[in-house]
């Protein structure tokens, strides 16, 4: 909820999801804050590019060890603020710890190459880009946000991270933390705000050479442009509508065991969530016979409950976004159970799937999937790819052969084989297609925040 004051004077209230009840609010970023913040940032950032490398390593490194000991009260918060069970919160404060660490080991690596011409040497020089702006969701507020925040301090830019209007808390210590840490006043700033206000003035900003956005299609789009009408740098992560394809030759029981977890983790708020269950027909009947009891068998409850799997929605607002698709009372294959009382509680559902139905081609952001039948490898591969996303994708199989032509027929960025994993700090990640624009993570994180320049040196001799 926003409350209106005289010109920009706007306070966030943040809800814990679990409750209901107000935990606090804080000050939105006014376009005349994002100024000046950019101004600092570009104080701080000359500073930090002129430090030894080695120093920049270690004072990321002091920064991890700071978020390192601060974990359980950092997840703690994320519980509060986003309904997270307390498992996955730990996981994600970790998330952050491991990047700026992996992005530390990174800062002297980052070197640039020398290439054999004539007439001369030639040097490549990988140099920072500046001041980045993040603009992160509240799905996972922590791993998001790190993975934008520390290549880019790594790579020797500086960082105002935007949180979501509803998760400002767990990124406003980080930037205590940071503080704390020594890195320089000003490199990294966390400003909370509005998205069409704080966000749409960091986009808008001449001094802000990248923006790294993570959110919804729309929202994706709509940065493009606007980075586009200034040539600005942007990599987007937007959403998703992922295939689990399950073959009748795969472990049927462990390919059901594993399926709730992939389309109900974070409630299903997550943008790689495997929301469509691709089933081959002859082993359609006995593969929703066992995903019965698995997804009853996810417990849903409180999320400072160290047995919780899957708290509620993130807000009000997401609730109804989920009930517009899927109202609870909609006849369901499989329908869990969800709390009474206050929260933004939704039970776990999963539909037959009806062929051109929102509800299969649309990204729901809830935990609800839809299972669709298939004949043949064939019409999996052209299931799994009618959809106008491509992030991620799960196939479940016992013939390497097939697990590997199916991998590459899927027009997707992010494939797991007889798993849901997704994301691994040291492993690339994104989109093709409408889910997104650029990589994060991975070997070259640090590269997406640099440009390359070239310098030629001529060894023409000038005497006669
Ligand atoms: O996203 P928004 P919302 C999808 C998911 C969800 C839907 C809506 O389907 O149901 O999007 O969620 C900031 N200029 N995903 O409304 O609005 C905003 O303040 C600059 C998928 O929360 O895109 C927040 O910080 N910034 C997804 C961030 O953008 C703007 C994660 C995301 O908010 C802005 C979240 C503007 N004009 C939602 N407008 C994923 N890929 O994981 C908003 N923002």
């Amino acid at each position: 909820m926003l409350k209106e004051h005289d010109a920009y004077e706007r306070e966030l209230d943040v809800i814990n999801p679990a409750t209901e009840k107000l935990i606090g609010s804080v000050r939105a970023a006014s376009p005349a804050d994002v100024d000046a913040a950019v101004a600092r940032a570009t104080r701080a950032q000359a500073e930090w590019a002129a430090l030894a490398p080695a120093d920049r390593a270690r004072l990321l490194r002091r920064f991890a060890s700071r978020v390192d000991i601060t974990t359980e009260a950092l997840a703690r918060m994320e519980v509060q603020e986003a309904g997270h069970p307390i498992g996955n919160a730990r996981w994600e404060a970790g998330n952050f710890r491991d990047l700026l660490d992996y992005c530390a080991g990174g800062v002297e690596r980052l070197t640039g190459s020398q290439i054999p011409v004539a007439d001369g040497v030639n040097l490549t020089f990988a140099e920072p880009l500046g001041v980045v702006a993040v603009i992160a969701p509240w799905n996972f507020p922590m791993p998001i946000a790190a993975w934008g925040v520390a290549p880019a301090l790594a790579a020797g830019n500086a960082v105002l991270l935007k949180p979501a209007e509803t998760t400002p808390y767990t990124s406003k210590r980080l930037a205590e933390l940071a503080l704390d840490a020594g890195l320089p006043e000003g490199l990294f700033q966390v400003l909370p705000g509005e998205g069409p206000v704080a966000g749409n003035a960091l986009v808008e900003h001449p001094g802000v050479a990248k923006v790294v956005f993570t959110g919804s299609t729309a929202v994706g789009k709509r940065i493009m442009a606007q980075c586009a009408a200034r040539v600005k740098r942007v990599t987007l992560e937007l959403g998703g509508k992922s295939p689990n394809i399950v073959f009748a030759d795969a472990d049927l029981e462990q390919a059901a065991a594993a399926a709730p977890a992939s389309f109900l983790d974070n409630t299903g708020q997550d943008c790689c969530a495997r929301s469509r269950i691709l089933v081959q027909r002859s082993a359609y009947d006995r593969f929703l016979e066992l995903l019965e009891p698995a997804v009853r068998g996810f417990a849903v409850g409180d999320p400072a409950d160290e047995d919780t799997q899957m708290g509620p929605l993130i807000s009000a607002a997401q609730r109804e976004r989920v009930r517009a698709y899927v109202p609870e009372e909609a006849p369901a294959l499989i329908r869990g159970s969800a709390p009474d009382g206050p929260g933004f509680w939704y039970p776990a559902t999963v539909l037959e799937g009806v062929p051109g139905d929102r509800t299969t081609v649309e990204e729901i952001f809830g935990p609800v999937a839809v299972v669709i039948p298939f004949e043949d490898e064939a019409d999996a591969v052209r299931l799994a790819n009618d959809t106008e996303y491509g992030l991620a994708g799960s196939l479940w199989t016992r013939d390497a052969a097939r697990a590997l032509r199916v991998s590459r027929a899927v027009r997707a960025g992010n494939l797991s084989v007889n798993s849901h994993s997704a994301v691994r700090y040291a492993t690339p990640f994104g989109g093709y297609k409408q889910s997104g624009l650029g990589r994060e993570l991975g070997p070259d994180a640090l590269a997406a925040f640099t440009e390359t320049k070239n310098v030629f040196i001529s060894t023409v001799s000038n005497a006669a």
